[in-house]
């Protein structure tokens, strides 16, 4: 599963965005349409509340034949025996993450600058979440939008995948690509779409087409 992960179209949990559906009926649709990884985040969650919605998404990623990664928390990401864990500035430090899940599990570092995003390579990472690129109504503290210089610079300055995050829509996806990431993570274009199903497919279209681009 680690060495051959497509990161092209990553889509992150969040109940919030989802209105009065159901957020794993909407992940399911998410997956039919094309998402290549899923990403647990609830920060409101319990432990238990993570760990059952955790089993849940996990039924459908290993059906689905792609990872589940898990925001934030090692402890979830090792009882789930889910594929990876993604970090960032307030949670378990790289390489302390790294060394409790194996050299086996895929280890994500969110990082806004060259500097953290090197030494997150440094420490372990497999990729790094590269944001906020557009400027995000999802995440309150997301902070000052990076742009698509920044995600640029930031891909130029590793050897691992990157994928953008932060606004990143339909329309802008491509260029996101164009600016040297790997994948788009999103939450609101998929999950926060009328229809997850087609939303994931355009998406999925827009950056394999932007990735075979010269
Ligand atoms: N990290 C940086 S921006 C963001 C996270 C989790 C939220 C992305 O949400 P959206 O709806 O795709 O802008
Ligand atoms: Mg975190």
């Amino acid at each position: 599963m680690k060495c051959d992960v497509d990161w092209s179209v990553y889509v992150i949990t969040d109940r919030r965005v989802v209105g009065g559906r159901d957020l794993l009926t909407a992940v399911r649709a998410a997956i039919q349409g094309g998402a290549t990884v899923v990403q647990l985040r609830d920060k409101g969650a319990t432990t238990r509340e993570l760990l059952e919605l955790g089993r849940a998404l996990h039924q459908l990623t290993q059906a689905a034949g792609i990872p589940l990664i898990v925001n934030d928390r090692v402890d979830v990401a090792l009882a789930l025996d889910a594929e990876g864990v993604h970090v960032g500035d307030d949670d378990m430090p790289p390489a302390l993450a790294r060394a409790l899940i194996g050299p086996q599990r895929l280890l994500g570092v969110s990082a806004d600058s060259v500097a953290v995003a090197r030494q997150a390579e440094q420490a372990g990472a497999d990729y790094l979440g590269v944001g906020d690129v557009f400027g995000t109504t999802t995440k309150p503290d997301a902070g000052t939008p990076i742009g698509l210089e920044g995600l640029a610079a930031i891909a130029r300055s590793v050897r691992i995948p990157v994928v953008g995050i932060g606004g990143v829509t339909l329309d802008n996806a491509a260029a996101v690509i164009q600016a040297g990431a790997a994948g788009v993570a999103v939450i609101s274009a998929v999950l926060g779409a009328p229809d997850p199903a087609v939303a994931a497919r355009t998406l999925r279209s827009r950056v394999r087409q932007a990735l075979v681009e010269p």
